[in-house]
């Protein structure tokens, strides 16, 4: 049985014991010192059991935000001064009741830590802290209709305040992006609105981004102003930009290369050696489900 809480409680450790005590947590983590009282069953496979969290330097200071910059290491500079409040969120189309909310409403739904692997397509990958609410609990709030199939995602388009807006047409804007209902629905699913015990910096998609862990992170949209529910299929912004390259599933799969590379392996932000990538990112005991009977190579 998934745990809704802490799939790999094993690897939660508080921020503040983790920058002054990297090393001795290092030992604490693999020895298990800190794991829970949570079952066994009730963690998401990892890949070694005893993965540690990525720097919160490192997390922040290597990112993808094509609204700033496709440069991986400008982004947290051009994004220092991003004015994310207030903000609003509206979520609507095929939903029974319309809602805006600011993200108190949204914390308010009960926000939760949830220790996720994240890899993105380009081949590097991170263990991240984040802290958020389920999406589910979002669409309950609005009751999708039974026509809704599709969720769509769009994130803010305000050239005033992207630069990468302002001077690159590098995707459409708004960056948009889709999953399926079960998708959405699923406990796994989260929109975060904090990452390390702190409020999400603006270079990781403050004040609220996706976060799906078992598919690549282009689909973990940032800076959300608008979900809507639909009953035809979502073309994302990637996949107006390079569909032989960047499909609507993008489910992390070793076994289905992108065009231009492998992606049997990956890295981890801060470690020099590559490790093996897994099916769902690791998370196919939670999500296999959702796939049951469909070729993941055609449908990547
Ligand atoms: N709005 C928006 N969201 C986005 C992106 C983007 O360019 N714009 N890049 C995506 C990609 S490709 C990745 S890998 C992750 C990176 O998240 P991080 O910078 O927090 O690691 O954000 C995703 N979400
Ligand atoms: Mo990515």
């Amino acid at each position: 049985m998934l745990s809704l809480r802490d799939p790999q409680r094993d690897e939660v450790t508080p921020y503040s014991l983790y920058v002054s005590r990297r090393s001795f947590l290092r030992r604490a983590v693999s020895l298990g010192f800190l794991a829970s009282a949570l079952p066994l069953s009730g963690r998401a496979a990892t890949d070694d059991g005893k993965a540690e969290l990525t720097r919160f330097e490192d997390a922040t200071s290597y990112n993808n935000y094509y609204e700033f910059s496709t440069n991986k290491k400008v982004i947290k500079h051009l994004a220092r001064d991003f004015v994310s409040a207030p903000w609003q969120i509206t979520v609507a189309g095929e939903v029974e009741n319309a809602m805006t909310f600011d993200i108190a409403a949204i914390e308010r739904l009960g926000l939760e830590e949830r220790i996720y692997r994240f890899r993105c397509v380009e081949g590097w990958s991170m263990v991240v802290p984040w802290r958020g609410v389920p999406l589910t609990r979002l669409l309950a709030q609005v009751r999708p209709t039974a026509k809704a199939r599709f969720v769509r995602f769009e994130a803010l388009h305000d050239p005033q305040r992207f630069y990468g807006q302002r001077t690159s047409g590098a995707l459409a804007w708004p960056y948009t992006e889709g999953l399926t209902l079960a998708e959405a629905m699923h406990p796994l699913t989260l929109i975060a609105t904090g990452m390390y015990e702190r409020a999400l910096p603006p270079q990781n998609g403050a004040p609220a981004r996706l976060v799906v862990p078992w598919k690549y992170g282009y689909k973990s949209i940032k800076a959300i102003v608008r979900i809507s529910l639909e009953e035809q299929p979502v073309v994302s912004s990637w996949m107006q930009a390079s569909p032989e390259e960047y499909g609507f599933y993008a489910n992390v799969n070793p076994d289905v290369p992108h065009p231009r590379w492998s992606q049997a392996r990956e890295v981890r932000l801060g470690e020099m050696r590559k490790r093996p990538t897994l099916l769902f990112n690791g998370y196919g005991n939670e999500v296999a489900d959702l796939y049951r009977g469909m070729d993941l190579t055609k449908h990547a």
